[in-house]
């Protein structure tokens, strides 16, 4: 499915360390096209929607913290297999098992600062894009090289 999507987050962390523009270009090389894109303070609320299955976790409330601890950048990227794709290029959960060439391999070094988030199946994606976008600020567009101008 060539318009599969899937949500990326930089985490507050990588906002903090100014890795925003080398996430987004990893993402842009490989191929995968970006469709929304923002930066807001998540609410606790948002957050507790996003990481619902993990309430019961004894990490929960630290990484709630670590979540509204500042500014995350949230993106919806499409392609074929861009889920899967992006897990992979985002790499393990914890950093010590992320191989470099990840992006948690090469910037991160504990699990509870991971630098970013993605979405881990093609139905979690829908739900996750559904939280943080409104249908309308997911732009669909065509490569310049695909459309003429018209004369
Ligand atoms: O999808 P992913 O982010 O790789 O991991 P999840 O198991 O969904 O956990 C979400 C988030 O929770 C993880 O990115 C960091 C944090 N976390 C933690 O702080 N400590 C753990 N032992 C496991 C997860
Ligand atoms: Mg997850």
């Amino acid at each position: 499915d060539f318009r599969e999507r899937t949500l990326v987050a930089v985490k507050p962390d990588g906002v903090q360390r100014r890795l925003v523009g080398q996430i987004i270009q990893r993402f842009e090389q490989r191929g995968f096209k970006l469709v929304g894109l923002k930066m807001l303070e998540a609410s606790e609320e948002l957050l507790s929607e996003h990481y619902c299955e993990l309430r019961m976790k004894p990490f929960y409330h630290g990484l709630l913290r670590y979540m509204t601890s500042g500014p995350v950048v949230v993106m919806v990227w499409e392609g074929h297999n861009v889920v899967q794709t992006s897990r992979t290029m985002v790499g393990h959960t914890n950093p010590a098992e992320a191989p470099a060439g990840t992006v948690r391999g090469d910037f991160s070094i504990h699990v509870s600062r991971n630098v970013v988030h993605a979405s881990d199946s093609v139905e979690g994606a829908q739900r996750e894009i559904q939280l943080w976008f409104q249908e309308k600020d997911i732009l669909n567009w065509d490569c310049c090289d695909q459309t003429s101008t018209g004369d």
